[in-house]
């Protein structure tokens, strides 16, 4: 696609739209920058990144002239689209494309997507280790954080991208065509920006929207969305289960993964005590990447190998450290009610949990019930708190205590906890507010913790 010589407003100026930026840049575009936060640094924007020293930048508001020259506008996932900058670009029928959608245009070879509410991450990570494996060469991007429109450059037709895709970048996407996509699960989640479950499945759905026939989506049988979903394609569906045996798909029978195919004899993909993962979530990460990669054409070999060495991913459940008989675990990724019901569950001892964060709109009893007996203490940090305390009392949970930091929740922690216990950071909550992303947040957790006297 050319787009040598157009006008291209990029809106937000985090990771994705720095990074759409550039490569617009380089594409011999006229880039222009705006990003919404009254308080954001423009010089120290312009100083860190020169290549945009002579785009003109918005900060704040849009001004009403603005839009006139702009041919096309890059939103970053992060901008509600019914926000009323993204309104009034609409408003002026100009073309908006998300930064993934910019990036898959601008890039060459095949493509396998991974979405869903929880284990993302994960299956993403998986996918890239085996196929890096196989391919020359593969690149790893998305709502991992790594911009998808970073490596668009380097893509050739034999490269291999392997992209985590949310549904704020599902909302934007035109032309999107992964050979391979998976639909991981569905739990409400974001509801504060897609208002209603429904619009947030649609989202979910649509990354399945160009592929046709010959194309593979991997799905998960146990989620009844997502097997009424399987329904309505036309594409290639293959399920993955935690819970029966499949005729055609891989699924989870007592402690074996089996891959099964039309007309063969089932064959064993992999005992999960040979596995370095722990919980069924993480099973149904494992089948759901085993289906990606082998639907790209990994070996079964490859894809045994891999798996036996995979450790897992940076603040999923991660183990900190031992102190004092007490195991502390940093789950900081379990950024809504689903998740972190995921991070109680692999706990096999009492725990200490920190939780809450930013306010999505969510509801906690589910959480709140799957405590079952085994957290001695929930202290609460960021704007749920009360929300969270209030839906605690209501499920007959009283041992709460409301935090005003995550580093005196750690220390209360350290206090109160004893040996043979755990501590678990596990939010339910996205971080946004009190901390840049769930990253820094797992971060400081592991800092304040490091820092705990022997
Ligand atoms: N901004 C506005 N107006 C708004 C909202 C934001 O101007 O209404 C500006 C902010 O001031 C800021 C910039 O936009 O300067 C931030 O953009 P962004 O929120 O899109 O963040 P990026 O740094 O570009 O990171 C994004 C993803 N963020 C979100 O989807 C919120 C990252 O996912 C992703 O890793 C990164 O692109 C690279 O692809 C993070 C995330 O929280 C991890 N994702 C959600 C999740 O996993 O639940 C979907």
């Amino acid at each position: 696609m050319d787009l040598k010589g157009k006008q291209v407003l990029v809106a937000g100026l985090g990771k994705s739209g720095i990074a759409a930026g550039a490569l617009l840049k380089k594409k011999g575009c006229e880039v222009c920058l705006f990003d919404g936060n009254e308080t954001f640094d423009a010089d120290a924007l312009r100083e860190k990144y020169p290549v945009f020293s002579d785009c003109p930048l918005w900060i704040g508001n849009l001004p009403d002239g603005a839009l006139l020259q702009i041919e096309l506008v890059v939103v970053s996932p992060g901008i509600p689209l019914d926000s009323p900058v993204v309104q009034k670009i609409y408003h002026a029928g100009i073309p908006v494309w998300g930064e993934a959608e910019l990036a898959f245009c601008l890039s060459k070879g095949r493509v396998a997507a991974i979405t869903g509410t929880n284990g993302k991450t994960t299956t993403t990570i998986l996918v890239g280790e085996i196929l890096k494996q196989c391919y020359p060469e593969v690149f790893v991007v998305g709502n991992i954080g790594i911009p998808y429109t970073s490596i668009a450059e380097q893509t050739t037709e034999q490269t291999v991208t392997v992209a985590e895709i949310s549904s704020f970048q599902l909302e934007t996407m035109e032309t999107f065509h992964p050979s391979v996509s998976a639909i991981l699960n569905i739990t409400p989640d974001h509801l504060d920006r897609h208002h209603t479950m429904e619009a947030y499945i649609r989202a979910k759905e649509s990354i399945v929207k160009c592929q046709t026939k010959g194309d593979t989506c991997v799905l998960n049988y146990e989620d009844e969305i997502l097997r009424a979903f399987a329904q309505t394609l036309d594409v290639k569906v293959l399920f993955f289960s935690s819970k029966r045996p499949l005729k055609e798909g891989i699924y989870l029978q007592k402690d074996t993964i089996w891959i099964a195919q039309k007309g063969k004899e089932p064959e064993r993909l992999t005992d999960i005590h040979e596995l370095k993962l722990l919980g069924t979530h993480n099973y149904e990460n494992v089948m759901a990447a085993s289906g990606v990669a082998l639907c790209m054409g990994a070996p079964i070999g490859t894809v045994q190998s891999v798996l036996k060495e995979f450790r897992g991913v940076k603040h999923r459940i991660e183990f900190v450290r031992e102190l004092h008989g007490v195991l502390y675990y940093n789950d900081s990724k379990a950024t809504n009610p689903d998740a972190a019901i995921r991070g109680i569950g692999a706990m096999n001892r009492r725990t200490m949990l920190i939780g809450g964060g930013y306010d999505k709109n969510l509801e906690f009893d589910d959480w709140i019930e799957s405590f079952a007996g085994k957290v001695k203490c929930l202290l609460l940090i960021g704007q749920t708190k009360d929300k969270i305390a209030v839906c605690a009392r209501k499920h007959g949970f009283e041992n709460i205590v409301c935090c005003d930091t995550l580093k005196e929740a750690v220390d209360i922690c350290y206090r109160l906890s004893e040996p043979g216990e755990a501590v678990l950071l596990s939010p339910a909550c996205a971080s946004w507010g009190d901390f840049k992303d769930y990253t820094q947040r797992g971060d400081l957790f592991r800092q304040y913790v490091m820092n705990l006297q022997e």
